[in-house]
């Protein structure tokens, strides 16, 4: 076990500044209004620095910045970039933990999580889209004898990226790594609610890309992400956050006609076939965790299994097994490596969990486990703590039907598979799910049926950077992750040639 000490503490591996500028053309930058918001730990509901609220000036600014660096860093070859993005891996490797805690400090989750998945998924992402760069083939047609189709892959130019608050480093890295493997430059905002881990990463390899070629500017979606996204000098927005946030990006964008992909919200159904718990083995250990997986990263996790629906005919032993397994759940100080669950992003989030324990029980929904605030004492009683909450209802409550993002799981039951799959594609969204079955057809069917761009098939949440990931339906638009991220940051360019002397 290992409890790192709080930044500003004796013996911390990370010192925040107590005012941070925009990262602009390779400088810090104040914003030009002068004004600065106060950025909250969630640990302790303590303000540890002030960023720039930066407007539509400070944006124009970093667009200026992205466009004077855009047309040398777009011609460099993909083997230079490889090198400088294997570089940026290296770099964030070698001060793992103190990134670690810096984001655990902004955002509230485990260290332990950030340690293990969020910072080494961050390092592969770069390594992994260093690879692909160089491996990335163009494509050549002939069309006659005499006439050559030549297909080049070219950067877009300058492009636009808004990030959420539930994983902004790793958030932020599954937007970076492509777009610069593919030769863009950026500009970045963060959201409001963690706006300093990645500044702290930003300090850790500005000297390793050239000035201008990432560009990040903090600030509120409004005053801040609007005229980004809105701006037409960007040629291409990518955004992850809220479903109704996506709607407005993308008539943003539609008015500049550019490119968009959205990763939006979800409610991700977990479907449990009747054979789960036919043995007590290594199995049925790994579906109850794949269970509990519902309060993984607090809850704010866009693909959570926030539906669990569960055989009818093991409803009673398998809940009971399961809301024993979530009450193990570690809570505690997030700098501690026995946590198992942080706190709450920010105040707002908790606020809106608390909300829907209220509705899931004015809904009539049955509380098997927590559903209530947790109060952690000390200086974590200031924090934004919530109890692992396993409701009972059914699929047609609100608890259900919307996203709570939180570590809450609404469960229900079916009677057959057919039961099982229209429930759940009952719902707007379409971004992950889960199947539990020991029988490999029903296992592949479902996986098949189910409308979601991701279905985990006995596993959930595992996400390596060369597996595609995206929504269907309200859940977004194009893919993260996978070679086929490459696509959505680059231009096709046909050279149509004749090499004949003869007239056409
Ligand atoms: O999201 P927003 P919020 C869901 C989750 C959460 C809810 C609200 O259910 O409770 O959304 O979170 C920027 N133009 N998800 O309010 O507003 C904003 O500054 C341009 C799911 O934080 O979508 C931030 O950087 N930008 C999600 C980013 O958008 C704008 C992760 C996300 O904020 C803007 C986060 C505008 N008009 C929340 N308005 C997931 N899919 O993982 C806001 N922003």
């Amino acid at each position: 076990m290992t409890v790192y000490a709080q930044p500003g503490q004796d013996g911390s591996l990370v010192t925040f500044k107590s005012r941070y500028e925009n990262f602009i053309g390779g400088q810090w930058v104040a914003p030009v209004n002068g004004n600065y918001f106060e950025n909250p730990t969630p640990i302790t509901g303590k303000t540890f620095c002030e960023v720039p609220a930066s407007t539509s000036e400070d944006i124009e600014l970093a667009l200026d910045a992205a466009h004077k660096a855009a047309p040398a860093w777009g011609k460099t070859s993909p083997a230079e970039r490889a090198v400088i993005l294997n570089k940026i891996a290296d770099r964030i490797e070698e001060n793992l933990e103190m990134i670690a805690v810096a984001e655990t400090w902004d955002n509230g989750k485990a260290v332990r999580e950030c340690l293990n998945a969020d910072i080494p998924l961050a390092i592969d992402h770069f390594r992994y889209f260093a690879g692909a760069i160089r491996a990335q083939e163009g494509g050549l047609s002939q069309i006659d004898d005499d006439t050559v189709a030549y297909h080049f892959h070219e950067p877009l130019g300058v492009v636009g990226q808004i990030i959420p608050w539930n994983f902004p480093i790793l958030m932020g890295v599954w937007k970076i790594a492509p777009a610069l493997a593919a030769g863009n430059a950026i500009v970045l905002k963060p959201a409001e609610q963690t706006p300093a881990s990645i500044l702290v990463l930003m300090e850790l390899i500005a000297d390793l890309l050239p000035e201008g070629v990432l560009n990040i500017v903090n600030g509120f979606g409004l005053e801040a992400g609007k005229p980004l996204a809105s701006n037409k000098r960007i040629s291409k927005i990518a955004f992850t956050g809220e479903t109704t946030t996506g709607r407005l990006i993308m008539q943003y964008a539609s008015q500049n006609i550019i490119p968009v992909t959205l990763e939006l919200g979800g409610k991700s159904p977990n479907i449990f076939f009747d054979d789960v718990n036919a043995k007590d083995d290594a199995y049925w250990d790994k579906a109850q965790e794949g269970f509990t997986m519902f309060a993984l990263n607090q809850g704010e996790v866009c693909t959570c299994p926030s539906r669990a629906l569960v055989q009818e005919s093991i409803a009673d032993p398998f809940l009971e097994a399961v809301a024993e397994r979530a009450k193990r759940i570690v809570q505690g100080n997030p700098l501690d490596t026995d946590t198992m669950m942080g706190a709450q992003a920010s105040n707002d989030q908790f606020e809106k969990i608390m909300s829907y324990l209220d509705i899931g029980r004015q809904e009539g929904a049955e509380v098997l486990t927590g559903g209530a605030r947790a109060d952690l004492g000390g200086d974590l009683s200031g924090g934004y703590y919530v109890q692992p909450t396993i409701f009972r209802g059914n699929n047609k409550m609100r608890i259900f039907q919307e996203e709570i993002f939180g570590p809450v799981v609404s469960v229900a039951t079916f009677s057959d598979y057919d039961d099982a799959i229209s429930t759940a594609n009952d719902t707007l969204y379409g971004l992950g799910a889960g199947v539990w079955s020991r029988n490999g057809n029903t296992a592949y069917r479902a996986g098949r049926d189910i409308q979601a761009g991701r279905v985990w098939v006995n596993n959930y949440h595992a996400y390596p950077a060369h597996a595609a990931f995206g929504g269907y339906k309200a859940s977004g638009i194009g893919r993260e992750n996978h070679l086929m991220m490459l696509d959505h940051y680059q231009q096709t360019k046909n050279l149509l040639v004749s090499y004949s002397e003869n007239a056409q």
